[in-house]
């Protein structure tokens, strides 16, 4: 597999239960090396626009409610096959549904307020770094 690079944002939640360094150290053991970081509140538009996708969802107004609730923190992961094993560390967005030592098992409360995001193929990964992140502000750790 080749390496990839995925986006990751610890939510609003996350934060809050102060699991930042719990959730980076997770990632870097698993192969996933942080080559961006930042920490910021998302605006409203910031929010609405990074899950467009979601628009026409009946749960779209509370998910940006949510994630403007306080800072996230937006990563951008490279390894290994990153899209995938991000979402397999993440477990299923539904923490109910979850497997087991899954970051949305281990820190998330509902399906809403689930902790982290993470791309869901290279296409979208590429557009959502992008989204954030300038080129000068990622870093190759080859
Ligand atoms: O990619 P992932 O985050 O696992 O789920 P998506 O289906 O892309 O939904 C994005 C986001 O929306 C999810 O993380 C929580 C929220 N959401 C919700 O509040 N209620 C749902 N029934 C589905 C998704
Ligand atoms: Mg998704």
């Amino acid at each position: 597999m080749a390496i990839e690079r995925t986006l990751s944002i610890i939510k609003p939640d996350g934060v809050e239960k102060n699991v930042i360094g719990k959730i980076i150290a997770r990632f870097e053991e698993e192969g996933l090396t942080p080559v961006g970081i930042r920490m910021m509140h998302l605006a409203q538009h910031e929010a609405e626009g990074f899950y467009a996708v979601h628009k026409e969802r009946p749960f779209f107004g509370e998910l940006v409610e949510f994630m403007t609730r306080g800072p996230v923190v937006v990563m951008a992961l490279e390894g290994e096959d990153a899209v995938a094993k991000n979402r397999e560390i993440m477990g299923a967005t539904n923490p109910a549904e979850a497997a087991e030592n899954t970051l949305r098992k281990l820190y998330a409360s509902s399906i809403g307020e689930n902790t982290v995001h993470g791309s869901d193929s290279a296409e979208n990964a590429a557009i959502e770094i992008k989204y954030f992140f300038s080129d000068v502000q990622l870093f190759s750790r080859g």
